[in-house]
């Protein structure tokens, strides 16, 4: 029997700078990740301050998506999904973040997308902004260090909120907003790398400016959020956060203590911004402690107080250890830091798995806020291989899953108010943190591949047959 709710939304996550391509196409902007070359998990990916010919950038091309949406769409409908997560490229509506008018041609690909969904029955979940900053607002503003950006972002939203009033309901103000308080969200997130070029690995860390930027991400957000609800009663407008669930290496009280600052800084305090609507009591020490002064306008408290949140979306994938203890071996993740776990096993990209961590997690979030939660990222990025049958046996994967689905039952079980799942890059797509191909996360495996090559032909993995069945029987088959 399934204890997910009759309208429990199944589905899957992707954005669009990571699958659409047709990065320059019918009049489309550079964002940030155009400008960003191929890497690895061992090789970091560059940003460069111009395209160079020299160097592969995966999102222009991407698998296509601009070009196969109505084909991907009918294969995520052939699933049963009842919802598709995706974003709007900013840079299709706005090509600099900066014109008057918005693009027509780019606003009518939304259109065409949204459409299809409704076809098919599927609920879009739009995020506004997934890590698709125009490259112009880097370059003349350096990206959300100004406050500039909260007007330029309202632009946006007041365009696409009216244009697809009738078609989208649910709404994500920014995708993992949280990084920005670590220094790989300078470059993914705050966009704060005016002038810098070079390996991801070496963007120069200010945190004072990162912190500020983050202030004016808040405020947009909840401006919008405002704007919505006054404008829009039908929406429903989410937060998306970054969840990595750290846990005390040792019973020592100050690993816990510790366990706590790092719960605080990287999770609690993104996400009280949007469901609390005010700056948590323990920033002030930890901005006194790192030298941060936020310049704020008088007008600001009222609006994050007056925007706050109507559900909660977050992203899982890892759980890590913390600890003041000087011997702990480090893990190896691109997006998570912190140190191994071990209890538990890691992909090999060395995000920990962790699917009991889930199950914690949603208790603890929902303790907090007790509002409607949604996971709508968490899956396994993994190397696909072929097998002499031509076809992907993704067995691996199908456990990741089945396993994180089994602890989220057990939330709704303890009583969590779950609205909804939607598996990270249902289809296979370039990858955030290291812009390979080689990191597959998808239900449909892409012929696309790191050197650019491949005929960007579709095929079902044995995932997509068995997420089919899991959403068929509403998460209660899940063999
Ligand atoms: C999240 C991002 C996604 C996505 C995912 C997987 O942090 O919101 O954009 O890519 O992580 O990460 P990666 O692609 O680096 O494997």
């Amino acid at each position: 029997m399934s204890v997910f709710r009759d309208d429990f939304l199944w589905g899957g996550a992707c954005a669009a700078n990571q699958f659409e391509g047709a990065w320059d196409v019918d009049g489309k902007g550079a964002s940030v990740p155009d400008m960003c070359t191929n890497g690895s998990h061992s090789v970091p990916k560059w940003i460069t301050t111009t395209i160079r010919p020299d160097r592969l950038y995966p999102s222009h091309e991407a698998i296509d998506f601009y070009h196969h949406y109505e084909e991907d769409i009918a294969l995520f409908a052939e699933m049963g999904f009842k919802t598709f997560r995706t974003s709007i490229n900013w840079t299709r509506i706005f090509p600099t973040g900066m014109e008057t008018q918005p693009n027509e041609k780019g606003l009518e690909f939304y259109d065409r997308v949204f459409d299809c969904c409704k076809k098919h029955g599927i609920e879009p979940l739009v995020t506004i902004s997934h890590y698709e900053l125009p490259y112009a607002l880097v370059e003349k503003y350096n990206g959300w260090a100004s406050r500039e950006l909260i007007e330029l972002y309202m632009n946006y939203c007041k365009v696409i909120f009216e244009r697809y009033k009738d078609k989208v309901k649910y709404w994500l103000t920014f995708n993992e907003i949280n990084t920005g308080t670590m220094p790989l969200g300078a470059l993914l997130n705050t966009g704060t790398v005016r002038g810098f070029e070079g390996s991801t690995a070496d963007v120069p860390d200010n945190k004072q400016e990162r912190f500020q930027a983050l202030h004016h991400m808040f405020v947009a957000s909840a401006e919008a959020i405002r704007y919505a609800h006054a404008h829009y009663p039908q929406f429903k407008m989410g937060c998306m956060i970054c969840f990595i669930t750290s846990y005390p290496m040792t019973c020592d009280p100050a690993d816990v203590v510790a366990t706590q600052k790092q719960m605080q800084i990287l999770n609690w305090f993104s996400s009280d911004m949007h469901v609390r609507g005010e700056y948590p009591y323990y920033m002030k020490r930890y901005f006194a402690e790192n030298d941060i002064t936020i310049l704020q306008q008088p007008e600001d408290a009222a609006i994050l107080k007056e925007g706050t949140v109507d559900f909660y979306t977050f992203s899982y994938y890892m759980s890590n250890c913390v600890t003041t203890h000087k011997d702990a071996a480090d893990i190896g993740g691109n997006i998570s830091t912190g140190k191994k776990n071990p209890y538990l096993k890691a992909s090999d990209w060395g995000w920990q798995i962790d699917p009991i961590g889930l199950r914690y997690t949603l208790n603890e979030i929902y303790d907090r806020y007790h509002i409607p939660l949604m996971v709508v990222e968490n899956g396994l990025g993994a190397y696909d291989v072929k097998s002499e049958d031509g076809k992907i046996h993704d067995s691996y994967r199908i456990d990741y899953l089945r396993q994180h689905i089994e602890q989220m039952a057990e939330a709704v079980k303890d009583g969590v108010d779950l609205m909804g799942y939607t598996p990270w890059g249902c289809i296979d797509l370039v990858s955030a943190s290291t812009g390979e191909m080689a990191k597959r996360y998808g239900f449909i495996y892409v012929n696309k591949f790191d050197d650019g090559t491949g005929d960007l032909s579709r095929e079902r993995k044995d995932s997509f047959y068995w997420y089919k069945k899991v959403i068929a029987s509403n998460g209660a088959d899940l063999d």
